[in-house]
């Protein structure tokens, strides 16, 4: 069998990958080229990408990629984390680093978006929950800086690196929604909102689509990856979630729900158009864009970043044996909100997991493996609340959820995850993101039938693993009575 191979770089919150996806009729493959860390930095200034560390990064994955290709790709796609960006002068230089979204900046910054433009009238226009990290609050917060009076031009993360690899710009879709900027109705800016709130939206590149051309990667780009060009980069679903989402293996006419879970878990539905009610609002459940007029309907949840940072407190301790033990560990002793803002910074997780505990009444874990027990339950909690929610407000049942992204090779998250929701857990694949980047690539030149084409070939060539739901009307009612411990 023919196979056309293509590179795919995903960048997420503690790693950047470049991955080679070998497609044929039947044939999915996926195999790393390069793997490198994303260490933010705290500066005195606040916490920062290091974007040319990532940018390096993947350089040498696209030269570890041609290594094995005899120098050539059939097409390039780069997917990351959403919401951030970076700035450009007239020259086209990078202003500054990109800011984290983890940073404090955003303090205060949806009140006084909010004084302004009332949070209702925000989601009726973008059907964006609310976070404090959207892009339209970052430039809420940036409003009067030097940095953003001398930039010419605003490229997100994924955007920026393409530019640096082909010289073109553009706002690729499914990210652009994500800052709160889209109306989610036409896949246009929403152009009002943005002049009310003094956003410059001349500042983003012309929109593109996934399966969009990109570009050609640059002479000095060829020459430094030692590549054979000319090599096209392709759009793709540039926001991860979104690559991810189009990668899971649901079969066609399947009535599924996803749960993407790595740093973050994102828990919801694909639906043909947004979900703009009020109820949909106060549930804080956003609309972001997917491939193919799709929309996402999702709630953000902490993820196993609540697990990392405690991880990274108690000296990097082996996962696999902390898991081991809080397997053992009596589950729903003590649970918290873990879509609670609260969370989202760096540092001290640990002591603010126990400050939670105590504030709702319930016993502090005291090792670890009872942190942890506490962290998993309480994931699994959050992802049931968000599929019963998106069920609810978009009048649809779903039979299975898939669970995608690397917190599916987590084997108690999984089956704790199908337990609270009662319902069958499809895990896999871990490689979502890259997958669905390298599909939609695939797609572009031909190979690729509709999304349940795409899918079915994840379903066929992907391990994936099933986990039913343990325990019966008495068990599920440990979960409502846990989730009552919490409610605000
Ligand atoms: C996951 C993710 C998520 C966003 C967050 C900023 O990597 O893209 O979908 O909400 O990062």
């Amino acid at each position: 069998e023919h196979l056309t191979t293509f590179a795919a770089v995903d960048l997420g919150a503690s790693s950047g990958r470049v991955m080679v996806g070998r497609v044929g009729r039947d044939t999915l493959e996926l195999t790393e080229a390069h793997r490198f860390p994303n260490r933010p930095v705290h500066l005195p200034e606040g916490l920062r990408w290091d974007i040319l560390s990532l940018y390096a990064g993947i350089l040498d994955g696209l030269r570890a990629a041609g290594a094995t290709t005899d120098g050539h790709l059939a097409s390039i796609g780069v997917d990351s984390w959403a919401v951030d960006y970076g700035l450009l002068d007239a020259d086209g230089a990078l202003l500054g680093n990109p800011v984290h979204y983890r940073d404090s900046r955003t303090d205060g910054a949806a009140e006084k978006v909010w004084s302004s433009v009332p949070a209702d009238r925000l989601y009726a226009a973008t059907g964006i929950q609310y976070a404090p990290f959207n892009t339209l609050y970052q430039l809420t917060a940036a409003h009067g800086t030097p940095q953003l009076a001398a930039a010419k031009r605003l490229l997100l993360i994924p955007d920026l690196l393409t530019y640096w690899l082909t010289g073109e710009v553009g706002t690729e879709l499914t990210n652009a929604s994500t800052t709160q900027l889209i109306d989610p109705r036409t896949g246009g800016w929403a152009h009002s909102l943005a002049d009310g709130l003094g956003i410059d939206l001349g500042l983003f590149g012309p929109l593109r689509r996934p399966g969009d051309p990109s570009g050609i990667l640059l002479p000095s780009v060829l020459e430094a990856t030692e590549l054979t060009g000319p090599v096209p980069v392709t759009t793709v679903a540039s926001h991860d979630t979104a690559s991810a989402v189009a990668a899971v293996p649901a079969a066609r006419g399947e009535r599924f729900a996803y749960i993407c879970t790595g740093t973050w878990s994102l828990a919801g539905l694909e639906l043909d158009a947004p979900v703009l009610t009020e109820d949909s609002r106060a549930a804080n459940f956003t609309n972001e864009l997917g491939i193919d007029g799709t929309v996402r309907y999702l709630r953000n949840i902490m993820g196993l970043w609540l697990l990392q940072e405690c991880v990274r407190d108690w000296g990097d301790p082996d996962v696999t044996e902390l898991l081991h033990r809080a397997a053992a560990v009596p589950g729903l002793r003590s649970v918290v909100d873990a879509s609670d803002p609260a969370f989202l910074a760096p540092g001290g997780m640990e002591r603010r997991i126990a400050a939670a505990c105590r504030a709702t009444g319930q016993p502090v874990p005291a090792t670890p493996a009872e942190t942890t027990r506490c962290i998993l339950d309480s994931l699994a909690l959050a992802h049931r609340a968000a599929i019963e929610d998106a069920q609810r407000l978009a009048g649809r049942t779903v039979d299975t959820v898939h669970m995608v992204g690397g917190g599916a090779r987590n084997a108690l998250l999984c089956q704790l995850t199908a337990d609270a929701c009662g319902l069958p857990v499809v895990a896999g694949p871990a490689e979502a993101s890259a997958l669905g980047n390298v599909l939609v690539q695939a797609r572009a030149q031909g190979l690729m039938g509709d999304r349940s084409d795409m899918r079915a070939l994840v379903s066929r060539t992907q391990p994936l693993v099933r986990y039913e739901p343990r325990g019966g009307r008495a068990e599920r009612a440990d979960w409502d009575a846990a989730a009552a411990r919490i409610a605000a």
